[in-house]
């Protein structure tokens, strides 16, 4: 890509994937300017994009791209050095697994601290008002009562999240938090001395939400200060001085991550495939202890598990191999093929981060 103008990231000071999205393009030093999510913009890119998820990116050659997986995975064939995709087809492999686990996964505990915790709900429903509702000729105390109101019922109450469930909810944090600090207590980013597409994954959540969002951030000083450190670390990356090597392989202690990833996240993508081809709009699935109940069914998520499988075989014999025992030890292997073609219908052509977006939240 040779056009220098900055990219247009339509997005919000407080988005998850924004952040996501930022963190990358700031490592990569590649310029852009982040564009608040207004109702004028955000129909503007709905009627561009076919979703008004954020971020949504607008390309100096009028272009639009959504999902931030996608948009990684085309933003590195343009700016190939320093490539956050491992070159070892293993970690490579093992490093997509995980940002999308860390995508996906760490969405019900992000938004549960956030909107269940009045404090955290007061603050950020401030904030999401004065960045993107500013000119809503509404008294302020509506806006932010209707912006509680939205995100509870629809990533609170509407993603599972109970009485019955709380507990296992704020273990999913808990527990990675506690992952994480373990690696990040032998290297500065998970797979070395420079960030990854693992280090993305997870920094969508952890920066955004749970370093920035007063309760989850009070856990994470208190529990695991080094994954503070790692997020204003990752912040501050830069490509042309974050510089270093990789570990070899697969380290031995991401294996607390994989097994959760077989364990919870593939099973959980399993219900919601199965849900899909039965043309169910709910479902319920258990995750250890927790029985979740009436989760919406996610078109984009069955997608998800399509291209996990679609990167497995597209490894060479020799790392395929590899990635088979490595799957096998940690209890992923049965999961990640479980359900016989599960048949998302989502971007035949291979069109993404350029096709019409498809919301997470909707079959
Ligand atoms: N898979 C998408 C997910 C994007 C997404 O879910 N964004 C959230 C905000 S962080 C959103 O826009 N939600 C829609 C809404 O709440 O209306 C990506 O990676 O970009």
């Amino acid at each position: 890509m040779t056009d220098a103008r900055p990219l247009r990231v339509h997005g919000s000071a407080i988005s998850y994937f924004t952040g996501k999205l930022e963190g990358y393009l700031r490592y990569k030093e590649i310029p852009y300017e982040r564009v608040a999510m207004t109702p004028l913009v955000r129909a503007r890119v709905g009627g561009r994009t076919g979703t008004t998820q954020m971020p949504a990116v607008l390309l100096p050659d009028g272009r639009w791209m959504t999902d931030t997986t996608p948009i990684l995975e085309w933003l590195e064939t343009q700016h190939p050095e320093p490539a956050v995709i491992p070159r070892d087809p293993l970690q490579a492999f093992a490093s997509r697994l995980v940002e999308d686990y860390a995508d996906e996964w760490l969405w019900r505990p992000a938004l549960h601290y956030r909107w269940s915790h009045r404090g955290d709900a007061l603050l950020l429903s401030r904030r999401i008002v004065d960045e993107m509702m500013p000119r809503v000729p509404l008294p302020g105390a509506w806006k932010r009562f209707y912006v509680r109101r939205r995100q509870q019922r629809r990533y609170v109450r509407g993603d599972g999240v109970t009485a019955a469930t709380r507990a296992s909810v704020e273990d999913v944090y808990l527990r990675t938090l506690d992952q994480l600090e373990a690696i990040l207590a032998s290297r500065p980013f998970l797979l070395g001395a420079r960030p990854t597409l693992a280090d993305f994954g997870f920094f969508a959540s952890m920066f955004r939400h749970f370093a920035l969002d007063p309760t989850p951030a009070a856990l994470m000083l208190a529990r695991a200060p080094g994954v503070f450190e790692w997020v204003a670390r990752t912040w501050n990356a830069r490509g042309s001085r974050t510089l270093g090597a990789l570990a070899a392989g697969v380290p031995d202690d991401w294996s607390p991550l994989l097994r959760e990833i077989g364990g919870a996240y593939l099973p959980h993508l399993c219900a919601n495939a199965e849900a899909w081809k039965a043309r169910q709009r709910r479902f319920d699935v258990r995750i250890g202890d927790a029985l979740y109940r009436a989760l919406p069914v996610s078109r984009y998520r069955v997608w998800c598990l399509e291209r996990l499988r679609a990167h497995f075989d597209a490894l060479a014999d020799e790392p395929r191999a590899a990635a088979q025992r490595l799957l096998e030890a940690h209890g992923c292997w049965e999961p990640l093929w479980r359900v016989e073609r599960p048949d998302s219908g989502y971007d035949a052509a291979g069109a993404a981060p350029f096709a019409r977006g498809l919301p997470v939240f909707s079959a």
